[in-house]
């Protein structure tokens, strides 16, 4: 019999959806498991060989989660707004619903010839104005919440894709998607304020299985600080508030930076006796990014106010202000009180405009370098706090403040509210008109989904609008509360709103009455595992759980948290190592390797491949070694022997690889299960035969990895009745597990000489015996005297000699 991968794979696909095999059902009373993956963006380029590593991972665990008695929601949908389809319509002069269809059939097929057991029948489409509908319900709750609203701001602008981006999209000072230029530009926006969510989106990190470097990095990005605000007179009357995270350091501070956008300016404009300068200074650093102007490497520069200055609230002496772009208008209160003695940034300022540095912690040398490293220094120079250690004086020194009404304990995080709009075709309506009488009004619910109107041309305009702006007949409309004209809302939502509540309309996929059912949701809720790339740490996963928090503080879902446990894949890498792409000519293609070596070699292959966690190169050597591993398995029914039970000699074998594959699925060790999977098939061949039960075993125990070669051995050997994909998974028995030999360290005068492997029982007599018999100890105790010989059962022979 030849192993013919594509008419198996072909036949067992067919089969599995006719008969619905892996559909989940809501109502089971079977414990639920709902396993997840990242839904694709349905490219022009089709899958890449990356998609299958995380796709595959977790269609083992719902496989085997299957076989263990669950019912499995395992769902897979296109996440298909978003400009590279735009941008390919705006060129071809196609519609981008008909390129994301096409694209979508693509894509499909695809996942559909790698045997992966997703639930098609609960397939989603965020483009689809059924499932955009429950997108515009949530904004609409939101709004209602106050939670969106509109804001004039200076935004991240791609000069390239014409559009805003949000913080997280700015990679480097460049756009995260095409690499050019991002600038600075105020504009009107809708935001969603995230940054009310901020603690508990920190906080509920408790509650979640995330891996470590997931947590860290959500940590950093919402980026808590303690401090304290303090507010310093000045010369113009106003009071110039900073925030610091170390009020201690106050005696320390010879002058204040204000942000370039800092409003004062324009309020102090009459005062302020170098303005042109100013100004100039304005335009250069709009031009800067964030990230260019926060990087410590960056030359310090900047430019001193002239006409007004700031009087120290405890000294009261006069201090100089400066405009410099290291601080940024954003965060904070947008201005810092400076104390180069002690901050990196403010003493390269310092020293490039001569100004004094005094040391309020010591420690250092600060004329030499900035001592920032303050946590044991005692405060110097400093009034009411010498003496103190530094957590001592950040406390005193903030109820000082507090009492004298001059200051107080502030909590500032960096996570900054979400620009919720883009000025672009492809995307959800923002379902919100604007009437001159009552201002933002969302539209009623019964009006949703607002659906996208066809336009002549998707390019967006040069004054920034979307091309929506250009439908004059959809934009006029009439105000739904008080019946005068009103214009819609042109802006469209930004690619990440589809995303951040798909995985709950998995879970009642046709309701039209609400974004899914409350028992569904009951049901289903929380996902028990989700796989997905560590780029998405936090856009992402930060947006989908900030969403979920709103939708259970209105009672929509039962729980505070969307994913109960997260894990995140590497990258596949091209066979030189290197990022695949097509410029570096290293793209491997799926289709190919379907087609050439089978759909279940190249999972099995993708799950070899190295540690999941980690990035793993391509290899073509790799691909074939895996071919020949399923060819064994095939080639074992020409040994099979009609018996109905585990023959004796391999029964300890079979226990240790169930108990091998069954433990390794759960930590995502997928090559260490298919190596024990190899090692046992090579155990069962060099007996020459191979028994009913134990291709039994074997299959199901292979079943997850490659399921159409099991299903057809499963099939052409009446192995069971049913799909072998929905058998229970084999049991073991710990007693029969136990390894029958054990490494053994072998030590002459505690030095190690030799290592042994010996029966797991052995008695201390027999060990040291087997010791002594070995060459490289022989020799070593040669002609000496023995004067004492230790066993430690399991692990060591040590023999003292002299
Ligand atoms: C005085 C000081 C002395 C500071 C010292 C630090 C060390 P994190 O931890 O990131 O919250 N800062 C405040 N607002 C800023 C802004 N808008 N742009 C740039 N820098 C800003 O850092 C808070 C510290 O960053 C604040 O504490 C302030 O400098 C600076 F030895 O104030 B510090
Ligand atoms: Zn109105």
């Amino acid at each position: 019999m030849k192993y013919e991968h594509q008419k198996i794979e072909k036949k067992w696909q067919e089969k599995w959806e006719a008969q619905g095999a892996f559909h989940a059902s809501n109502t089971s009373s079977k414990p639920k498991y709902y396993t997840l993956v990242e839904f694709p963006y349905p490219s022009g380029q089709g899958l890449h060989v990356g998609h299958p590593r995380s796709y595959t991972a977790l269609d083992i665990v719902s496989r085997k989660r299957r076989m263990q008695g669950y019912n499995v929601l395992f769902p897979m949908g296109w996440d298909a707004f978003g400009l590279p389809t735009e941008n390919y319509a705006i060129k071809n002069h196609v519609h981008p619903a008909s390129v994301t269809e096409k694209n979508i059939a693509r894509f499909k097929q695809q996942l559909q010839s790698l045997g992966l057991s997703f639930d098609w029948s609960r397939e989603i489409n965020t483009t689809d104005p059924s499932y955009y509908k429950w997108t515009q319900w949530i904004f609409i709750q939101l709004f209602k919440h106050h939670l969106a609203y509109k804001k004039e701001m200076a935004v991240n602008w791609c000069t390239s894709c014409k559009c805003v981006l949000a913080n997280e999209e700015v990679v480097g000072g460049v756009c995260e998607r095409c690499g050019s230029e991002v600038v600075r530009r105020v504009k009107s926006q809708w935001m969603l304020k995230i940054t009310e969510y901020a603690q508990r989106l920190l906080d509920d990190l408790d509650l979640v299985d995330y891996p470590d470097r997931v947590k860290t990095q959500q940590r950093n990005w919402i980026g808590r600080s303690t401090g304290a605000e303090v507010d310093f007179p000045t010369t113009a009357g106003d009071l110039l508030t900073v925030y610091t995270t170390r009020p201690d350091t106050l005696y320390g501070v010879t002058y204040m930076v204000m942000s370039p956008e800092h409003p004062f300016i324009e309020k102090w404009a009459d005062r302020i006796s170098n303005l042109d300068e100013i100004r100039a200074y304005q335009t250069e650093a709009s031009k800067k990014s964030d990230f260019e102007r926060t990087e410590v490497a960056h030359d310090k520069t900047g430019i001193r106010i002239e006409g007004v200055s700031v009087l120290h609230p405890l000294t009261g002496k006069e201090v100089p202000i400066f405009i410099s772009d290291y601080v940024l208008v954003s965060y904070g209160t947008g201005a810092i009180m400076a104390v180069p003695a002690h901050d990196t940034r403010d003493w390269e300022f310092a020293k490039k405009f001569s100004l004094p540095i005094i040391e309020v912690v010591q420690g250092g040398n600060v004329e030499e370098a900035p001592f920032t490293d303050c946590g044991t220094g005692i405060l110097v120079n400093s009034g009411i706090l010498n003496g103190l250690c530094v957590e001592e004086a950040k406390e005193k020194i903030t109820s000082y403040l507090t009492e004298k009404g001059i200051g107080r304990a502030k909590v500032n995080f960096k996570l900054r509210d979400w620009v919720f709009s883009r000025q672009r075709y492809w995307g959800e309506p923002i379902p919100i008109v604007k009437c001159e009488t009552c201002g933002y009004v969302p539209l009623p619910e019964s009006e949703l989904p607002l659906v996208l109107p066809d336009v002549e041309s998707y390019e967006p305009t040069d004054t920034g609008e979307s091309p929506l702006a250009k439908m004059t007949d959809w934009v006029q409309t009439t105000c739904p509360v008080c019946g005068k004209p009103a214009m819609r809302e042109t802006d469209t939502m930004p690619q990440w709103a589809g995303s951040s509540w798909y995985f709950l309309r998995y879970m009642d996929p046709h309701n039209s009455e609400a974004l899914a059912g409350k028992e569904a949701l009951d049901y289903w809720t929380p996902v028990d595992w989700y796989n997905g790339g560590m780029e998405h740490t936090t856009l992402h996963l930060l947006y989908s759980r900030f969403w979920h928090k709103f939708l259970y503080d209105i009672g929509v879902v039962p729980t505070p948290e969307p994913y109960a446990k997260r894990t995140s894949h590497g990258m596949i890498l091209g066979e030189n190592g290197e990022k695949m792409s097509k410029s570096r000519g290293n793209v491997v293609n799926p289709d190919a390797i379907v087609s050439e070596y089978g759909a279940d070699t190249m999972r099995l292959y993708e799950m070899f491949i190295g540690d999941f966690e980690k990035a793993a190169p391509w290899s073509s050597a790799g691909i074939k070694g895996c071919r020949r591993f399923i060819e064994r398995y095939w080639n074992l029914q020409n040994i099979l022997v009609p018996q109905e039970t585990v023959r004796k000699e391999v029964e300890g074998a079979f226990h240790k690889a169930i108990k091998k594959v069954t433990e390794d699925i759960e930590t995502l060790k997928y090559n260490t299960a298919i190596a024990a999977l190899m090692s046992l098939i090579n155990t069962v061949s060099n007996t020459g035969a191979i028994t009913r039960e134990e291709l039994r075993i074997f299959t199901l125990l292979l079943c997850p990895f490659a399921p159409h070669v099991a299903e057809e051995v499963w099939e052409a050997n009446a192995l069971g009745t049913g799909f072998a994909s929905l058998q229970p998974w084999p049991q073991y028995e710990e007693a029969l597990c136990r390894e029958d030999t054990v490494e053994i360290a072998v030590q002459v005068n505690g030095k190690l000489r030799a290592r042994l492997n010996l029966a797991a029982d052995i008695q201390a007599a027999d060990a040291i015996a087997a010791a002594k018999a070995d060459g490289k100890i022989a020799a070593a105790i040669e002609g000496k005297q023995t004067v004492k010989e230790i066993y430690v059962p399991g692990k060591l022979v040590n023999l003292v000699v002299k």
